[in-house]
């Protein structure tokens, strides 16, 4: 393999790349894909291109400071620094230290985000910081820990897959969001167990034709009433595996119990799929389940929902019933989203966490931690506020007042985005660290350039829970700045009573012992290891070699058992729905080109010129009762308001349900899906409802349009 081994800076599937130094192109390196277990040498559109972005004329390369008449202008280093903390000391003054608060990102390396959960700690002595993982993974990571006592996004590593006769992929568009993940689906579908779980005909929802599986579309947001049903089947016809319920789990009563009352014709009606499929797809998990392998996957289609640590809850209910996690037989899992987002929800940007995924309000964890910063650990702020809480805060008398923003682009991408940027606009102060003047850095008072994944060093924990090296091919632009290194700078003007290492191994090696003896153990990883090629697998403490399978002696509760937790469904379901022609529940989600908020793919010409714009996603039966043609302008809101609003043309498909619209979320402004979704979150993860939002739908004047 030529040239310098490294992964693709976006999602948690962190594909195997290898850059080559290139003279010609409008990249400083070729891009080819290497050998990895999870990609094999795949890479997605998304991957291919990443590296035109690192020498984009767009690219921020000095820092940048609003000057008196309201406009960026470049400044030095010290100069944009100096400003940041200077704000930070004058609004702690009077409002106190929780006036400030950090948004971090689930695609900063771990020695990123652990550093930026320390320097708030200790540095900013705020409790407010939490990050864009919030509106990704909170609410599996809330079912996986309180039914297993821990959450790892896998439990075992990806390739487990290969051998699967059974897959349940539910709210998950991997043919789109993973593309080189579909390779592992093989066997289930060759076999025809491939069940895939989505209000469209998605993708991923087209691998199960021809026989190589099934397509269940309920209507949006009743998953937990067609899981309750799944269990209902499976424990009705005895296809449970009551051996293993009895040695390995508690709880058991209340969820069989909690199941009754949803027999298969009842969820019919309330989800829209067809009772016989609901029967055949439980028995064929539960054959699965007997005789092979079988596995039951969640994507943020479930998830991110107002009931989604619930709805998580009900599809590992249902793992337990047929004795999957932990056994040779398959298991339960969620993928992650983001390139760190597993890593990024370990060590310490989460409002309630310490690094090695410890409690901020266990004593014995504050102790440990406080040891290692070399602070008194009362000096270590409590528990602080869930993203969209925080968010709420922003510009209040007694809330946030100035926001350092580290990896993440709330203006499009957080819900209620409109209320969200009038926010940020009441602040005090925003500080934005990015490598684009993305909409939430057109919004700062200071702009900090930082680098691109091709141009540092560090690690990544991946969907599997493996630790990864990311590895610097390319020199920076002068200009710019390592993240490290602006930490340390400011944590050094705040004369924070701790130290900032700016070099990425110290970092490591800092973060090594800070997580020992958590759940999140990294403690028997370094550099050394990862650079001579070993698997890494967390919790992988000093002496171990790591833990490539969870769960196979004991789950993570003391008494080494896993809880079967009984779920409610909050909603009435299909039945009780639309009562206007003109309203549908608008679910969002993303499109292959283009990556999260867009500010990175937004910016790569053949991934733009592919995808240029949203297309609201209908059916024609429902488009013909608007009078809406394809490509039409349509207007969306909420139901008794006309504004926010979002502005975007039609795409006719019958690939939808006719009581469902779908927009991608990657575009800002009009055009932006967050302008009508509602700030609405799970009452144990803090995930906002993303998924699901009535809305009306009318045609809009063409003069209306942007
Ligand atoms: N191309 C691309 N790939 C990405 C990303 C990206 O932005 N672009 N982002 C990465 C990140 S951070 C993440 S989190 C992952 C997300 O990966 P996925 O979870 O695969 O992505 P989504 O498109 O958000 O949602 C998946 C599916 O959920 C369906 N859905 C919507 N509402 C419901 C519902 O109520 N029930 C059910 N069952 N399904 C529903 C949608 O129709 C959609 O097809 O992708 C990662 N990979
Ligand atoms: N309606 C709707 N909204 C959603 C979702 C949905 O399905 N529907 N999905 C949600 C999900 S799952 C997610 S993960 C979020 C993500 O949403 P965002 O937080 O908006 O994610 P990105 O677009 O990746 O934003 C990352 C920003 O940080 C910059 N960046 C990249 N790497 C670094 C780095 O190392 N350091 C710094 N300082 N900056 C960096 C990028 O240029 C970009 O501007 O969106 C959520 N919003
Ligand atoms: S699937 Fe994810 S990690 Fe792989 S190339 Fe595409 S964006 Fe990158
Ligand atoms: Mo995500």
């Amino acid at each position: 393999m030529a040239g310098t081994a490294t992964h693709c800076p976006y999602c948690s599937l962190q594909c195997g790349m290898a850059l080559a130094p290139s003279s010609d192109g409008p990249a400083p390196v070729n891009v080819s894909g290497r050998d990895f277990p999870t990609s094999r040498g795949g890479l997605c559109r998304k991957g291919w291109t990443a590296a035109e972005l690192l020498r984009h004329p767009e690219r921020v390369t000095e820092p940048l400071v609003r000057d008196e008449r309201g406009a960026l202008r470049t400044a030095t280093w010290d100069e944009a620094l100096g400003r940041v903390a200077s704000e930070v000391r004058r609004i702690q003054a009077v409002h106190g230290p929780d006036a400030v608060g950090v948004f971090g990102g689930g695609g900063l390396t771990n020695e990123k985000a652990y550093l930026l959960g320390k320097f708030a700690r200790v540095a900013l002595a705020t409790s407010r910081i939490d990050y864009n993982g919030r509106f990704c993974m909170s609410s599996a990571a809330a079912a996986g820990n309180r039914a297993f006592g821990i959450d790892r996004g896998l439990p075992f590593p990806l390739t487990d897959l290969d051998a699967a006769d059974a897959v349940l992929l539910l709210g998950s568009n991997v043919a789109e969001t993973m593309p080189p993940f579909v390779q592992h689906l093989e066997r289930a579908r060759a076999g025809g167990g491939l069940i895939v779980v989505d209000p469209r005909r998605s993708a991923t929802a087209q691998l199960t034709d021809d026989g190589a599986g099934r397509h269940l579309a309920p209507a949006p947001h009743t998953d937990l009433i067609l899981l309750l049903g799944l269990a209902h089947v499976v424990v009705n016809d005895g296809l449970l595996d009551s051996h293993y319920l009895a040695q390995r789990t508690r709880g058991l009563e209340s969820v069989i119990l909690s199941v009754a009352p949803w027999w298969p014709e009842r969820v019919q009606g309330a989800t829209g799929v067809p009772a016989e499929l609901i029967r055949a797809a439980a028995q064929r998990l539960a054959k699965s389940a007997r005789t092979g392998s079988c596995y039951i996957l969640t994507g943020r289609g479930v998830e991110q929902h107002a009931d989604g640590t619930d709805t998580v809850t009900a599809a590992i209910n249902l793992a337990l019933l047929l004795g999957l996690p932990g056994s040779a037989r398959g298991g339960y899992g969620t993928l992650t989203g983001q390139g760190n987002g597993q890593g990024g929800r370990e060590h310490g940007q989460k409002a309630d966490q310490l690094p090695g995924y410890r409690k901020i309000t266990d004593p014995a964890a504050r102790a440990h931690v406080a040891e290692v910063w070399g602070v008194p650990e009362a000096s270590i702020p409590g528990p602080g506020l869930p993203a969209v809480e925080l968010l709420r805060t922003l510009g209040m008398d007694d809330g946030v007042r100035a926001l350092l923003v580290h990896g993440a682009n709330v203006v499009v991408s957080a819900p209620d985005a409109s209320t969200v940027r009038e926010g940020l606009r009441r602040l005090d102060f925003l500080a934005v660290c990015d490598f684009f003047l993305s909409e939430t850095a057109r919004e700062a008072d200071v702009v900090l350039p930082v680098l691109q994944w091709a141009e540092e060093e560090g690690t990544m924990t991946n969907l599997e829970g493996r630790v990864l090296r990311r590895r610097r091919a390319v020199e920076p632009p002068p200009g710019a700045r390592s993240e490290l290194w602006i930490l340390n700078r400011l944590a050094e003007l705040l004369e924070a009573p701790s130290s900032f290492p700016t070099d990425p191994q110290a970092v490591f090696e800092e973060l090594r012992a800070a997580s020992s003896g958590g759940p999140a153990d990294y403690s028997g990883i370094s550099y050394q290891m990862l650079d001579a090629g070993e698997e890494a697998y967390w919790p992988y403490p000093q002496g171990s070699r790591g833990t490539p399978r969870l769960f196979r002696e004991r789950f993570a509760h003391d008494d080494g058992r896993a809880r079967l937790v009984a779920v409610r469904a909050s909603t009435g379901g299909w039945a009780s729905a639309r009562p206007r022609l003109d309203e549908f529940q608008l679910a969002t989600g993303r499109l292959l080109e283009h990556y999260q908020s867009g500010a990175q793919t937004r910016r790569v010409s053949t991934l733009n010129d592919a995808q240029p714009e949203p297309r609201l996603q209908i059916h024609p039966a429902a488009a013909e009762r608007l009078r809406l043609e394809d490509g039409a302008w349509a207007r969306v809101t909420r139901p008794g308001s006309a504004v926010p609003e979002v502005l975007c043309r039609t795409e006719l498909s019958v690939g939808i349900r006719p009581d469902t619209v779908f927009l991608p979320f990657h575009f800002p402004g009009l055009a932006a899906a967050n302008q009508v979704t509602e700030a609405r979150t799970d009452p144990i993860s803090g995930m906002p409802e993303f998924k699901t939002t009535r809305v009306l739908v009318q045609p809009a004047m063409r003069e209306d349009s942007p």
